[in-house]
């Protein structure tokens, strides 16, 4: 089975409490964990002006991984924020986090808000073009603890972002993530499923990704 979000289907749902009336609301699964999307979570003026601070503020770095002897630059720029002392490994690099900032604050309470979650770290992924990516994987560090609520907010261009079962091999899940928009992921989803942004060949602004996390003492 193939599944294709697409912006149009989403749905109010009216019933939530922390919904005002133009905040959209998509279950994208309930099977396995438990992922919702909010469309519009950011308006198009407030996430202009955040991707401009961020891109501009963060300590953006080159991480370099080392697979069979040889260094690898990964194919995207990453930041690290968080609470003093929640050092984090993450495709096998120990991420240190910067303090943070006013922006971030401000984009960590609206996301806690929601979530009902008190975030102490977040990740950034800055992917400069449609050749910068994330390949398949699953939010699944120890630091995270058993099934990790993840707030991921995205910022610029929009991207696909695809997310697969682990063992129903064919049942595949595609959204596009546009400016200003939350994706929650939570429950067993990290077990069950793997996400990625694939590279794409079409033009793409620079987008911003930040995912918020509670790391966990292991
Ligand atoms: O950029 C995205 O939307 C996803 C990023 C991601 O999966 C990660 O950093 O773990
Ligand atoms: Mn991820």
């Amino acid at each position: 089975m193939y599944h294709q979000i697409r912006l149009g289907d989403n749905q109010l749902d009216s019933s939530d409490p922390f919904l005002d009336n133009n905040l959209q609301k998509t279950v994208v699964i309930d099977t396995d964990g438990e992922v919702i999307f909010y469309p519009n979570f950011f308006s198009i003026e407030e996430s202009d002006r955040l991707f401009s601070d961020l891109y501009s503020s963060i300590n953006w770095k080159q991480d370099i991984i080392h697979f069979y002897g040889k260094k690898i630059p990964l194919p995207r720029l990453t930041g690290w924020y968080g609470d003093e002392g929640k050092s984090y490994t993450y495709s096998g690099i120990e991420q240190h986090p910067d303090p943070w900032t006013p922006t971030l604050k401000l984009i960590k309470s609206k996301a806690e808000e929601i979530s009902e979650v008190t975030f102490n770290s977040v990740l950034l992924n800055l992917y400069r073009h449609g050749k910068d990516s994330v390949s398949w994987h699953s939010d699944d560090e120890p630091e995270l603890g058993e099934n990790p609520i993840i707030a991921s907010i995205s910022f610029g261009g929009s991207r696909r972002f695809s997310l697969k079962h682990k063992t129903s091999e064919n049942y595949k899940i595609n959204l596009d993530l546009p400016k200003g928009s939350l994706l929650l992921m939570k429950g067993e989803t990290q077990h069950c499923w793997q996400h990625q942004i694939p590279k794409t060949s079409k033009f793409v602004e620079p987008r911003i990704n930040l995912t918020f996390r509670v790391i966990k003492p292991v």
